[in-house]
């Protein structure tokens, strides 16, 4: 029997969580450039061994679902908060963090400081300093960085079920 484990991706709209669901998802070739806010929901499918797949899921990023967000975290096995990685986005998501930490209690949390590739970017590290959480640096919409997302999420997911191999 397969067993799918929730893997929800959290952060401002923008952030690229579209993006990176599209990067790691099984069979998706072209990753689309041009920016479209998420309505309601996306989701995507990770096979990770022969009896676990990974639903990763998105919440649209909008304020006006904000208050979807509590019931959208719950029975995550682990939260990927995504962040742009200038300041003020870094700033923006360490607020979100606040605000919904009781909804990531029991869940494995990390972060991505995602559009490494623009001008102006905190490096992963100082963003980590100011979210308190494990921080890697991405670019989405590298189809290169596949593998270094997938590994992400599969070491994140080590520590919390049962993986072969
Ligand atoms: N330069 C750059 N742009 C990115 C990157 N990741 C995503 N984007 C762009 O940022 C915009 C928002 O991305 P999207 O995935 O829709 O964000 P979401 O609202 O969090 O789902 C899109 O135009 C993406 O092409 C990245 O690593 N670098
Ligand atoms: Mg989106």
């Amino acid at each position: 029997m397969t067993e799918y484990v929730k893997v929800a991706l959290m952060g401002s709209g923008y952030a690229g969580k579209s993006t990176l669901i599209k990067l790691l998802t099984d069979g998706v070739q072209k990753l689309e450039t041009n920016y479209k806010p998420t309505p309601g929901m996306s989701c995507g499918t990770i096979t990770i061994d022969a009896s676990t797949k990974v639903s990763l899921v998105e919440m649209g990023g909008q304020a006006h679902f904000e208050f979807l967000w509590p019931d959208f975290l719950r029975g995550s096995t682990m939260v990927v908060v995504v962040t742009e990685s200038n300041p003020k986005a870094v700033l923006k998501t360490r607020q979100l963090l606040e605000k919904y930490k009781d909804n990531l209690l029991g869940a494995k949390v990390i972060a991505i400081a995602n559009k490494q590739d623009l001008p102006g970017s905190m490096r992963p590290e100082s963003v980590q300093d100011l979210l308190g959480v494990p921080t890697y640096g991405m670019v989405a919409i590298n189809p290169k960085e596949r593998l270094n997302g997938y590994k992400l999420i599969v070491n994140g997911l080590r520590d919390m079920v049962q993986i072969a191999a």
